[in-house]
């Protein structure tokens, strides 16, 4: 059987947006031709020695880039070329990319968010390492880009999605309508339907947490964690514990066969790790489009208003009672606290 191409099933689904005429489409398409540049050069990591380590020239006498440098510049280049999208906001960019400069550019109608090549310190250890993005709405036209057009609150966005380059690559995405996933076959090289509608499950028996921090948790994340290390065989406890340390693995994971994900805020870091924009946004869009839940603390990652670029904020995201048991153990700490 055919699959149905990420190109169809975009065409196929530009219904869903009656006054699009075509911009997010052809930008989800651009994204999907950065992310086949990458996988290229990801899948070729292991060869430094043939390539040449970074900093040094390869053998066809070309710079050899770190590999998230070179993610951020195939996204920077497509997104360009593209012509939809105005502005980029890029962890590997102190400041924002405003592309409205450009003729080109200048009446592109989204603005992007990325997180290039997420978990990159594991490349060399031939983990799995994903790509992140998050699309709002441009606000204004005509004007210069403002700031208030990029620090749009997580329920703003347009669409969301990650790549992850593992065993296989796949692209899953989500316009605010479901969850697909797509699986870049290489003989053809593109990416083709192969997750439609995904589901996170309500419940699992996975939690996920880089437990070296544990000492470091606040009282209800430590007492959530002794939970599911708890024997009760009616709700399938001790569950199991498993961190790969790259958030895109460890949440594509999640999705597919339903957990929870964590990471906190701690006294040394209250915003925890990972990043608003580009991290927990659009991973939490994509978790609650899939049926799923995601918090910062008491309130949910969609309803916080950013205030820098790279903003951090804790996370706990996956299967919805397991995060909705988070916040009875965090609601019991507060009352307590309040009774004190
Ligand atoms: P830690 C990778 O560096 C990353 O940004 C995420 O992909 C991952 O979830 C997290 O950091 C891992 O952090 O502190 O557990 O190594």
């Amino acid at each position: 059987m055919a699959f149905k191409t990420l190109g169809q099933f975009i065409i196929e689904k530009q219904a869903d947006f009656p006054y699009a005429k075509g911009e997010l489409s052809r930008l989800l398409r651009d994204i999907g031709i950065a992310a086949k540049m990458i996988n290229r050069e990801v899948n070729k990591a292991g060869l430094a020695d043939i390539l040449g380590e970074v900093g040094q020239q390869n053998i066809q006498g070309e710079e050899q880039k770190k590999l998230d440098v070179y993610a951020d510049e195939q996204f920077i280049e497509a997104l360009s070329r593209g012509g939809e999208c105005c502005y980029i906001a890029s962890e590997e960019h102190e400041d924002g990319i405003d592309l409205s400069i450009y003729p080109t550019n200048q009446e592109g109608k989204y603005i992007v968010c990325i997180d290039p090549l997420d978990g990159s310190s594991n490349i060399d250890l031939n983990v799995s390492v994903g790509s992140i993005f998050s699309i709002y709405r441009r606000k204004r036209y005509g004007v210069p880009i403002q700031m208030d057009e990029i620090l749009q609150y997580g329920h703003e966005q347009v669409a969301a999605g990650y790549v992850i380059y593992g065993s296989s690559t796949m692209l899953v995405y989500s316009t605010g309508k479901g969850v697909n996933g797509f699986t870049l076959d290489p003989s053809i090289g593109e990416f083709c339907l192969s997750h439609p509608d995904m589901k996170i499950p309500t419940d699992g028996t996975i939690y996920s947490v880089n437990e070296g921090n544990y000492l470091k948790f606040p009282q209800y994340i430590k007492d959530y964690i002794k939970y599911c290390q708890q024997e009760d065989a009616n709700s399938k406890r001790p569950y199991t514990s498993r961190y790969i340390g790259s958030m895109v693995a460890d949440l594509h994971r999640t999705l597919v066969v339903g957990g929870i994900f964590l990471y906190p805020e701690t006294a040394q870091h209250p915003q925890g790790k990972l990043r608003l924009l580009y991290e927990c946004s659009p991973m939490a869009f994509i978790i609650e489009q899939a049926g799923g839940k995601a918090i910062s603390v008491s309130t949910n990652v969609s309803e916080i208003k950013p205030q820098t670029l790279h903003q951090r904020a804790p996370i706990v995201i996956g299967s919805k009672h397991m995060v909705e048991k988070v916040e009875q153990i965090m609601l019991l700490h507060q009352e307590n606290s309040e009774t004190l």
